[in-house]
């Protein structure tokens, strides 16, 4: 017996299962599977540069003959929706389980959204574990059932069950042979031709997942009172079983399909049937379309955002302390980027030339933040790049500010690039600034092309970032930087002001203050200090006012000496300590 959170667990259930190869972008809850994935010897893990890719692998992995897993968070699943929609036609070879994390209250997400969906929509079978046992357990026999109905099968996870651990019972690895690859193009070769008769051979196939689901396992009832009957999955099932203990509960392991005759015989055994789901109605409208009569809650339960026990017993009018998210005499701490990050002062430049910033998803999503507030758009990855080349068209003869792309170097890879083609192919103008950081670090510094870093510490090739946009046919392209003020100002103000109506490309380089965590002495506030507030305008948490005084002060423990903040002092109030001091110093 091992505590193993569900993405160990799940990265454990596809080791033991046989699955060599692991294919994946990295994204919030789902990234430490594929890092616990690529610990296991004898496997093979990469990171790709984005889901729809790792996809692409795995499927050509699988039709190879290997056992494969993908991970991805819900939003990867946007991205990889292509190949798996047609992946669910081709089928596979060697068993393809992809792991969609989703992020219900959107922990760290920019939406909420249910992969239930795509399963139902792909036709792809999918597996809700409630706990790391299950998620150990359904992965494993994914496989199985992956090579046994030829298509591949998700596995659903949410936070809850990503990064809680359990205990659970670890097992043999099977003695899984490679398949032999055989061409075939009525099956790998997705033209209309072969797509047709693919289309008749999955329609068969969801036939025989609807016999299969009444008899698998993994659906489960709990037999209790027969007042209040309740359908639910996942973790909230843990949330269902503790709110309300006097009821009986389907529990779903296979949420598409869903086994008709479980849900009704359920149903039947019941005074009313209630379903239970997290900022979605998934599940209800599915059991809904069996037939089956769905109660309304005698109270409310909210739609958006991850339920809990007490939530659940006042949906019922049960009594329950009311849901605070965070006691209300817990000081606020908002997220701000770390002291001495190397995103800063770009935000820091960019606020001050009132730039219209179309920003991306990354660390750097916090120059949105005040006191920066530098970041005008953040809608998906890659966005930041062509919603510039939007802005720049829309606003086309008119006067205005100047539009500024900024994305980070994961990013970049990950889509950004291809949006930058767009630009580039239509002539677009505007400035674009790639915060290379040498890592991608908001998910926890994994390795990215721009960085040469693999998942496995295997040898690699590090793209050549200037290289790449010069082959573009980019003829602004400038490095810099970023902890140098001047710098960033210049190179702002030039690619803003004098190559307005061109394109430019500003690489801000610098690694993230967390990749060697390596820190100078310290800085500190001398005597000279005018309270004129100009260094807490950069947002760094190492810097305070004094409340009543305004005089700023620098905390010596959070500092790292990266000298941002003294480069806006204007009289020269801020001072690092000499490195002997800084030795013996305590902080
Ligand atoms: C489609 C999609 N996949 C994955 C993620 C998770 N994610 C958020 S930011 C990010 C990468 C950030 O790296 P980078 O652009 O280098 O910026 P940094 O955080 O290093 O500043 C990832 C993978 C996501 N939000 N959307």
């Amino acid at each position: 017996m091992q505590l193993m959170s569900g993405n160990e667990a799940i990265a454990r259930g596809a080791w033991e299962a046989g699955a060599t190869i692991g294919v994946a972008y990295p994204g919030t809850p789902s990234t430490e599977t594929m890092e616990s994935f690529a610990t296991y010897e004898g496997v093979y893990a990469e990171w790709c540069t984005n889901e729809k890719v790792a996809v692409e692998v795995g499927v050509g992995a699988s039709a190879a003959g290997a056992r494969v897993l993908s991970t991805m968070k819900h939003v990867g699943v946007n991205v990889a929706a292509d190949p798996l929609f047609t992946a669910a036609y081709t089928g596979v070879n060697g068993g393809y389980v992809i792991l969609a994390a989703d992020d219900p209250g959107m922990y760290s997400s920019q939406n909420e959204q249910d992969s239930h969906f795509y399963a139902r929509a792909a036709h792809v079978p999918i597996l809700d574990p409630a706990d790391a046992s299950e998620a150990l357990a359904f992965t494993k026999k994914a496989y199985e059932l992956s090579e046994r109905f030829d298509v591949p099968f998700m596995i659903r996870s949410t936070v809850r069950v990503s990064h809680t651990k359990t205990p659970v019972e670890t097992g043999e690895k099977v003695d899984y042979e490679l398949k032999s690859y055989e061409k075939n193009p009525a099956k790998w070769v997705m033209m209309p031709a072969f797509a047709k008769p693919r289309r008749k051979v999955q329609l068969e196939r969801i036939a025989q997942l609807e016999e299969w689901v009444e008899q698998c396992e993994f659906n489960e009832v709990v037999k209790r009172g027969s007042e209040i009957g309740v359908v639910c999955c996942g973790a909230v099932y843990q949330h269902v079983i503790e709110a309300l203990p006097e009821a009986s509960v389907l529990k779903l392991g296979v949420t598409w399909p869903l086994p008709k005759e479980k849900v009704t015989s359920f149903a039947n055994s019941v005074d009313a049937l209630y379903v239970i789901e997290e900022g979605s109605d998934y599940l209800t409208s599915e059991v809904c379309a069996l037939g089956v009569e769905v109660a309304d809650f005698p109270c409310d339960l909210p739609r958006d955002g991850e339920l809990s026990p007490g939530l659940i017993k006042r949906a019922f009018g049960f009594e329950a302390p009311e849901h605070i998210e965070s006691p209300g005499d817990v000081p606020g701490r908002p997220p701000a980027l770390c002291a001495g990050c190397p995103h800063r002062l770009v935000f820091k430049e960019l606020s001050r030339i009132k730039a219209i910033v179309t920003g991306d998803i990354g660390c750097y999503t916090l120059g949105t933040l005040p006191p920066l507030s530098a970041m005008d758009t953040c809608v998906d990855m890659g966005a930041s790049v062509s919603m510039s080349h939007g802005f720049e068209l829309a606003l086309a003869g008119r006067e205005h500010q100047p539009v500024v792309a900024v994305i980070g170097d994961s990013t970049f890879g990950h889509s950004g690039l291809s949006s930058l083609i767009t630009t580039v192919y239509n002539k677009g103008a505007g400035t674009v600034c790639i915060l290379d950081n040498r890592t991608t670090a908001m998910t926890g510094r994994q390795g990215n092309p721009f960085n040469g870093v693999t998942l496995q510490n295997r040898e690699s090739r590090e793209l050549d970032l200037v290289g790449v946009l010069e082959a573009l046919g980019i003829e602004n392209v400038s490095v810099v930087d970023p902890h140098d003020m001047k710098a960033v100002r210049g190179a702002l103000k030039v690619a803003t002001k004098d190559q307005a109506d061109e394109l430019s490309v500003l690489v801000f380089k610098a690694p993230c203050v967390l990749l060697h965590r390596q820190r100078k002495p310290h800085y500190f506030v001398n005597g000279d200090c005018r309270s004129c507030g100009v260094c807490a305008t950069l947002g760094c948490p190492a810097i305070s006012k004094d409340a009543e005084t305004g005089i700023a002060c620098i905390d010596a423990a959070m500092c790292i000496g990266c000298g941002q903040c003294a480069q806006y002092c204007a009289f020269s109030a801020i001072e690092q300590v000499p490195a002997s001091s800084e030795k013996g110093g305590v902080r």
